[in-house]
């Protein structure tokens, strides 16, 4: 089969049009989708009202799926493979863990010595408007910059923190940001990466890095903000508009993402995630 695929933006993403993911898949048409997964950076299939087992079945074609420890308080009760990302409050009526998640710049599990390759989210239930979220393509981001920028920031390795954001401590609490805090350690990555299929060099930043290697945070700010910004600007950007049954799939090696909280808080949004695991890359170092 040739996939019938339509391209989301000038910077990445494709919807994959032709595939019913309830069914059957052969290798070669896998093949086709993991293909265009390397070359799009994002694939989309709408209308997938799959099960949670197909969901996973599904991911794992791309490879070893995460258990989701180093965030056991946002993982599904039966299914560890699926993490939640919801505003749906707990059983005992407490708010959600998992309500803020995503809301800045940011690359699945680069604070992990095992950073994802890739991440499927399928969307159960949306607001009324809004709840969308942004992606970036980091291999145009790099590729964009001067040859001095790229001489620069060559052998530079960023400083990856988990739950670190203000917004953990506000409203989720100390004691959830300090247990994550425990479990991931941070991690120093190359600010510039290699994509392990592609061989492209993609920018490998985000707002989880407070700084550079054998650099002050003073001293890194003003360069990590400079790269962030000229990452996310809205050429390098693509905006999802959610609708219930979408199934995305990103390339965290060479994409950031950011959800956007565009949305009435007290209606629900309720998303599961599978994380597919990547290559080891960094090494854990001192806060
Ligand atoms: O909820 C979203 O749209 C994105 C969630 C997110 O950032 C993530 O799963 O890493």
């Amino acid at each position: 089969m040739t996939l019938k695929l339509r391209r989301l933006s000038n910077a990445l993403g494709a919807e994959v049009c032709d595939v019913d993911l309830t069914q059957p898949m052969s290798e070669s048409t896998f093949g086709e989708i993991y293909g265009a997964f390397l070359q799009h950076g994002i694939l989309l299939f709408r209308n997938q009202n799959i099960s949670r087992e197909q969901h996973i079945e599904f991911s794992r074609r791309f490879g070893e799926l995460d258990d989701h420890k180093s965030l056991p308080r946002d993982r599904h009760p039966d299914y560890p493979e699926l993490l939640l990302v919801t505003n749906r409050p707990n059983a005992d009526g407490t708010p959600s863990e998992s309500r803020y998640t995503g809301r800045s710049w940011h690359t699945d599990m680069s604070y992990t010595t095992q950073p994802a390759l890739g991440s499927l989210l399928r969307c159960h239930n949306l607001p009324e408007v809004g709840g969308d979220t942004l992606f970036a393509n980091m291999t145009m981001a790099y590729d964009a910059l001067s040859e001095g920028m790229k001489k620069l920031i060559a052998d530079l390795h960023g400083i990856h923190l988990s739950g670190t954001r203000k917004i953990n401590v506000a409203e989720a609490g100390e004691a959830r940001r300090n247990e994550v805090m425990k479990l991931n350690p941070p991690i120093a990555q190359p600010v510039v990466r290699v994509h392990p299929e592609t061989g492209r060099k993609a920018l490998y930043l985000g707002e989880k890095v407070k700084r550079f290697e054998s650099m002050t945070e003073e001293e890194s700010k003003p360069l990590i903000d400079y790269l962030n910004r000229h990452a996310t600007k809205p050429e390098f950007v693509y905006r999802q508009m959610w609708r219930e049954n979408d199934l995305l799939i990103w390339d965290n090696r060479c994409t950031l993402h950011q959800a956007l909280g565009d949305f009435d808080e007290t209606q629900l949004r309720h998303m599961e995630r599978t994380t597919v695991l990547g290559t080891p890359s960094g090494y854990v170092t001192a806060a």
